[in-house]
């Protein structure tokens, strides 16, 4: 099973330590093909192959995966256009969300009936609901 993981890099990197973990536990699940996006010496040196190469990649990993795990929580340009081709391509979407600053998430992702958004506080809650969604796709 292939699971394509998504986080904001250039949106913003504050969330990495916490991708990084999403990662470990999605790896009990099947094999992550975005390992990268959680890597904090990647994340600062960037990665040397150009902007259309990282695109025609990274979607052809997204079109070779079985399901898209999101993390949402900060706004990213890249990780909203990656939900939108898996829900068209099909695939099982789960994005996870953290309330906080009374910031609202857009309502593309929260209204896209193809997509499982499930809100949390706590970095402990994940596993519960990787289990519930694997179990349910
Ligand atoms: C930086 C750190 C690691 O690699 C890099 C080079 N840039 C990217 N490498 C791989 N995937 C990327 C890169 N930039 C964006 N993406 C994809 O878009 C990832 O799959 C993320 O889920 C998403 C992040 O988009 P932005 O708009 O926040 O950058």
């Amino acid at each position: 099973m292939r699971i394509y993981f998504a986080g904001s890099i250039r949106g913003g990197c504050q969330d990495a330590a916490l991708y990084h973990d999403i990662v470990r536990l999605l790896q009990k699940h099947g094999e992550v093909l975005t390992e990268h996006v959680a890597d904090a010496e990647l994340r600062v040196l960037g990665q040397d192959i150009g902007d259309c190469k990282i695109h025609d990649r990274d979607l052809d990993w997204l079109k070779k995966s079985d399901y898209l795990v999101a993390e949402v929580t900060t706004p990213s340009l890249g990780v909203g256009y990656e939900i939108g081709k898996a829900t068209e391509w099909g695939k099982p979407v789960l994005c996870l969300y953290r309330q906080e600053n009374g910031r609202s998430l857009s309502a593309m992702i929260s209204g896209c009936k193809a997509a499982t958004v499930r809100t949390y506080q706590s970095p402990a809650e994940l596993t519960g609901i990787l289990e519930e969604f694997f179990q349910d796709n």
